[in-house]
């Protein structure tokens, strides 16, 4: 016999939409998950879901044997950006498998490495700006951490440089990608007749700035087909000449316009909120700063930083596990049965827990990376001292899986380790830091990812006077 799911009870037709705030989605699930424990089910836009937060659970889930990522809420409202692209496609769609057979590579470690003067170079525009704004210019943190990996993933990637630091206004790709996040979020909790005949005017405006970021990776791939001769080693030249070594195939136009629209927004908002969370640290606890700092003038003093500096920076590496464990910054990510497999129903939790064909069933990182029965009590407090490489290879499996599960795990994150490991180590060589605002609560904001929101803070340069 399995247990019953316990749930909030909800109404007939919109389900369980009101417990659910969309723009506070993930906090609202989290709270739930304190109420009902390590599994609950919710029904949202229509469906049932179940939503998981234990490790136990997660780590049955995360069996690829058994189950597979569900392509379902939000994501599945993402297809309408970019259809069956790497990160949008069904585990069982064709073009997922030549896509990851091209895009490994051109995005494994090695060509990481190779990327990393188009790094640097845009790192320094952003130590540059913090410069010349002197100590006195308030930061917004975030948002220059947006330029930052916007402008990095479009220039090692596309070879295209967007210039974020130059201009007051993001790159118009920016902006409507955030509104089609955030809608895509609201359309996920929406039951499908109101999304497409009662909010019209909202359906249009999505349209439109879908319309916006598809113009802009159209311009780009223009561009690179009107000039072959400068094709440098890139994604892009990964992806117009790539072909699947086993069957010869190749990628549509419109499948790599799909992948590039998911690289820049992929490539970008999570490693922007990673930043943001780990300064949000920085920031607020002296400690860490210091060591952090420390760390930097001991192991590349005031010279360049070069790729060698990049292996030899533990406690801020430490530091960024740690952050992305208390807060993932894509975080959700959803398993269902494998379709393949030819089974109606199974069960998870030692026989406990009944899971069905197509039912989604949602790991709530936020809650499943602080489980006490990994963690410990203290497991809400950040404490980099647990992430040390040794202790770091020694957890349990599946307790801290920031980056996603198995084969459909995020294929950026040598990427993302790079650029943020590079990042820091400039930013604490140059300058010193301090909030705006002394007593400021870290506020959550919520699009598809999670970040810090309103948090402003003064750069000052060191003067280095030993
Ligand atoms: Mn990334 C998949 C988190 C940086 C490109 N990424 C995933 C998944 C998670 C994730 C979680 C799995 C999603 C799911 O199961 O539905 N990604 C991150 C985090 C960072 C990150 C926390 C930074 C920190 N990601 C990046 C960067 C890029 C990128 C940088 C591109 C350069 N991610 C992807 C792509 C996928 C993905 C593409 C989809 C891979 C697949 O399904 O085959």
């Amino acid at each position: 016999m399995t247990e019953s799911i316990p749930g909030p009870k909800g109404l007939p037709i919109i389900g369980n939409i009101l417990d659910i705030d969309p723009v506070d989605a993930v906090q609202c699930l989290g709270r739930i998950a304190k109420e009902y424990g390590e599994i609950y089910k919710l029904s949202v836009g229509g469906t049932a879901k179940l939503f998981v937060s234990s490790r136990s659970l997660v780590n049955e889930l995360s069996d690829e044997s058994r189950f597979t990522k569900q392509v379902s809420g939000p994501l599945a409202q993402l297809r309408n950006v970019c259809s069956d692209s790497l990160f949008t496609a069904h585990s069982d769609e064709h073009n997922w498998h030549i896509a990851h057979k091209i895009l490994m590579p051109a995005f494994g470690p090695l060509a990481i490495r190779d990327m990393f003067d188009e790094m640097h170079d845009i790192a320094s525009q952003q130590v540059i700006k913090w410069a010349r704004f002197g100590p006195k210019e308030a930061i917004d943190v975030s948002s220059d951490f947006t330029r930052l990996t916007l402008d990095a993933i479009a220039l090692c990637s596309m070879s295209t440089r967007f210039n974020s630091f130059y201009r007051d206004e993001m790159n118009p790709f920016v902006g409507s990608m955030l509104e089609v996040l955030a809608e895509s979020g609201k359309r996920a909790v929406r039951p499908p007749f109101v999304n497409d005949y009662i909010m019209r005017g909202s359906l249009k405006n999505y349209n439109h700035q879908i319309a916006v970021m598809k113009e802009i990776a159209n311009e780009i791939l223009e561009e690179r087909r009107a000039n072959p001769g400068s094709q440098k080693k890139d994604l892009l030249t990964a992806m117009i000449n790539g072909r699947d070594p086993k069957t010869g195939e190749g990628l549509s136009d419109e499948s790599i316009l799909n992948n590039m629209i998911v690289f820049l927004i992929a490539g970008h908002e999570t490693t922007s909120a990673l930043l943001s969370f780990y300064f949000y640290y920085l920031l607020t606890r002296p400690d860490v700063f210091e060591k952090a700092q420390a760390e930097v003038d001991d192991v590349i003093g005031r010279g360049p930083v070069t790729l060698e500096h990049m292996s030899k920076l533990p406690y801020i590496e430490a530091g960024l596990r740690e952050t992305l464990r208390l807060h993932p910054t894509a975080p959700v990510i959803t398993f269902h049965t494998r379709p393949d497999l030819d089974i109606e129903k199974t069960t998870i939790g030692g026989g406990r827990f009944e899971v069905t064909r197509g039912q989604g069933i949602v790991a709530l990182l936020v809650e499943m990376q602080r489980d006490p029965a990994v963690w410990g009590d203290d497991a809400d407090e950040f404490k980099p001292e647990r992430m040390t490489e040794e202790k770091f290879n020694a957890l349990p499996a599946n307790s801290w899986k920031p980056f996603g599960n198995g084969i459909r795990g995020c294929i950026g994150r040598s990427f993302a380790w790079q650029e943020s490991l590079l990042i820091l180590a400039m930013l604490l060589q140059n300058f010193n830091f301090r909030l705006r605002d002394p007593d400021y609560q870290l506020a959550i904001k919520q699009t598809l990812t999670i970040k810090p929101g309103n948090m402003f803070m003064y750069a000052t340069l060191r003067d280095h006077v030993t």
